[in-house]
């Protein structure tokens, strides 16, 4: 038998089973990629305490990387939710001795509850130690302003511009995310010369929980699968956009993406794909 593809995420565990690893290990399954994890922190609101970050040792982090490295190795890291700016430095290590090729950076800084998953003085050690190591970085609308120094983004224009400056942090290819502006969910890839526009049609539905750490997955998953990062990024968001179309809740709270939309229903969206070369 042909081995599967080997991925692993280093993000939060959210109980709720909508984000962070339980969606980035769902969406691994989904792409028949073999999935790992390294979980930096545990969210889930205690009822009483009302705590709802609920971190790991330096330890347990270095523990869990090792064991997976170990015991079956990796094609692809993504990683999520890290928190601290002690455990971006540590991962940050992590990535420098383990030297592999494909590292999906997702700059997770504020859940969709407003959970917040980034300590304000870890902005700087993600911008200075883990970009530089990424292969492709995925911020939001958002997490691009906070990155460029609160930066008002407000259309595509905007969204293009954020990621030729942030391509200057040093990551290989930067993704911004369009998803919270108005109108087609339009998400730009720049890699130092071509800027690659990618439109979805827009989804009417507040049951995003864990969109951008599903995108993030398929790309790794698709990275480990041997995907070139443009490919893997264009199968990506066609496969978070028909988990999107096919989300649910199962409370009044925003619920999660479908991660086996695609293979139960199949994907029905072609995504536009646009290229223009940029002058530097
Ligand atoms: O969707 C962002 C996110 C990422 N990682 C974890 C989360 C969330 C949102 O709640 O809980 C662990």
């Amino acid at each position: 038998m042909n081995k599967p593809a080997r991925a692993i995420t280093i993000a939060g565990s959210a109980a709720g089973g909508s984000a962070g690893i339980q969606a980035d290990i769902k969406t691994f399954q989904e792409l028949d990629v073999y999935g790992m994890s390294v979980v930096t922190a545990i969210v889930g609101r205690h009822p009483t305490t009302e705590k709802n970050v609920h971190p790991q040792t330096i330890e347990a982090i270095g523990a869990q990387f090792a064991t997976a490295k170990q015991q079956v190795d990796f094609d692809a890291i993504k990683t999520g939710m890290l928190f601290s700016k002690e455990v971006i430095d540590t991962t940050a290590s992590l990535l420098q001795d383990a030297k592999k090729e494909y590292v999906v950076v997702d700059p997770v800084m504020v859940g969709k509850l407003d959970s917040k998953l980034l300590q304000e003085d870890a902005i700087e050690a993600l911008k200075n130690k883990l970009v530089p190591l990424s292969t492709v970085i995925t911020p939001n609308k958002t997490e691009a302003s906070i990155l460029l120094d609160d930066r008002p983004l407000k259309e595509v224009e905007d969204l293009k511009q954020a990621a030729i400056d942030l391509h200057d942090l040093g990551a290989k290819y930067v993704l911004v995310k369009g998803g919270r502006l108005k109108g087609p969910a339009v998400d730009v890839l720049y890699e130092g010369t071509e800027l690659v526009t990618l439109e979805a049609p827009r989804i009417h539905t507040e049951n995003t929980s864990g969109a951008g750490c599903t995108y993030s997955a398929a790309i790794a998953g698709y990275l480990a699968k041997g995907k070139t990062i443009t490919e893997a990024v264009h199968l990506a968001k066609s496969f978070v956009t028909t988990a999107i179309e096919h989300s649910f809740t199962y409370s009044d709270k925003v619920g999660p993406t479908y991660h086996a939309a695609t293979r139960r229903f199949g994907d029905a969206h072609d995504i536009k794909v646009t290229t223009e070369k940029i002058e530097s």
